[in-house]
């Protein structure tokens, strides 16, 4: 996990970009700290006393920020017990308990994508409701994985608009790797074998197989997803080795049915939460972490190729409260 220092420390070691990682995380979650000030105001300012009001402003901005009610009532609870023991003294303290009591959620799932394999390629599934950032995403983790020198294929495994397939191709373009495509309409699971039996034969790190966005209620294109799956065992039976759900962070709460109804049809190993610069609500990243289980690997702070951030519970807390006297 990267520390506040560390963080702070790849800021200023400029990478040539306005901004750098933390700035970019801190931009990225701006709508939501905003949500959290505006609602607990004082309590993100200074040392206060705390009482109830205090303690009712909380609660409403947890909530309004998509925390949800069961993960808002814990907290509260534990908060509340620490203010009743007399361990918080003002509101100061009360911010900073705030903070470790939201990293202690996070941090059990908070775990990086792990691509290290028996037999290479490492294959990975992508899949997600239209347009939550699938495309995009795989565009990004691309890019993550070539700064670690790993080699790289992408499958245009959507073949249900043309369209998928030149917006995958361009990722191929922008990161400098092969992309294993058919035409429009052929069959998904026959692109995707093709792209893992020639990224075995090229002795390949990572296969990032890209798929058409589908409703997690419509069953009959869930089982196309569960043939891909299929299909790919029959090169390397520990294929795939990971499934991620992108899920767009926008969505608030139904992020969790949409996790239900993947992993009941394909069997998830992890999920990247995308658009949370587009939202107030990235909470849900909270109520994730406490329902599901799953590791969260990536969040998505934006479009560009490196607004994909590797996901750290205290990194992304800080962010989200506007700690380490980074204004608010
Ligand atoms: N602001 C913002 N936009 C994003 C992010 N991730 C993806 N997008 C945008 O969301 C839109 C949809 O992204 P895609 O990657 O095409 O989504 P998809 O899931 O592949 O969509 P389908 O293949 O149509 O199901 C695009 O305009 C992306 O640029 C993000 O983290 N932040
Ligand atoms: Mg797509």
């Amino acid at each position: 996990m990267v520390g506040q220092s560390d963080a702070k420390s790849e800021d200023s070691a400029a990478d040539g970009r306005k901004g750098g990682f933390w700035q970019r995380l801190k931009q990225g979650l701006s709508k939501t700290r905003t949500q959290l000030a505006e609602g607990v105001g004082n309590l993100l300012l200074g040392q206060k006393e705390i009482d109830r009001q205090v303690m009712e402003d909380l609660e409403t901005a947890l909530l309004q920020t998509d925390v949800g009610v069961d993960t808002t009532s814990r907290i509260m609870e534990r908060l509340t017990a620490k203010v009743k023991r007399k361990q918080l003294a003002d509101t100061e303290a009360l911010h900073a308990a705030l903070a470790d009591e939201l990293t202690a959620i996070l941090a059990p799932v908070a775990r990086p994508l792990d691509v290290s394999v028996a037999r290479k390629p490492c294959v990975i599934l992508v899949v997600g409701v239209n347009g939550a950032g699938k495309t995009t995403t795989i565009g990004k983790v691309a890019h993550w994985l070539k700064q670690q020198d790993k080699s790289v294929l992408l499958a245009a495994g959507d073949t249900f608009r043309a369209a998928a397939i030149e917006q995958l191709q361009a990722w191929g373009e922008r990161n400098q790797v092969p992309v294993v495509a058919q035409h429009q309409g052929a069959d998904s699971a026959s692109v995707v074998f093709d792209a893992v039996q020639a990224a075995q034969a090229r002795q390949m790190d990572v296969v990032l197989a890209d798929t058409a966005g589908r409703l997690q209620a419509k069953t009959n294109l869930m089982a196309e997803l569960a043939k891909v799956k299929r299909v790919m065992a029959r090169l390397d039976d520990a294929a795939p080795h990971q499934v991620l759900l992108v899920l767009d962070g926008t969505v608030g709460q139904n992020a969790l049915s949409q996790v239900r109804e993947f992993d009941k049809a394909v069997g998830l190993t992890g999920l990247v939460v995308t658009k949370l610069d587009g939202t107030a609500k990235a909470g849900v990243l909270f109520t994730l972490a406490e329902q599901s289980g799953l590791p969260v690997h990536f969040i998505g702070v934006g479009e560009q190729m490196d607004d994909l951030r590797p996901f750290e519970a205290r990194a992304f807390v800080d962010a989200l409260l506007g700690r380490n006297g980074v204004e608010t």
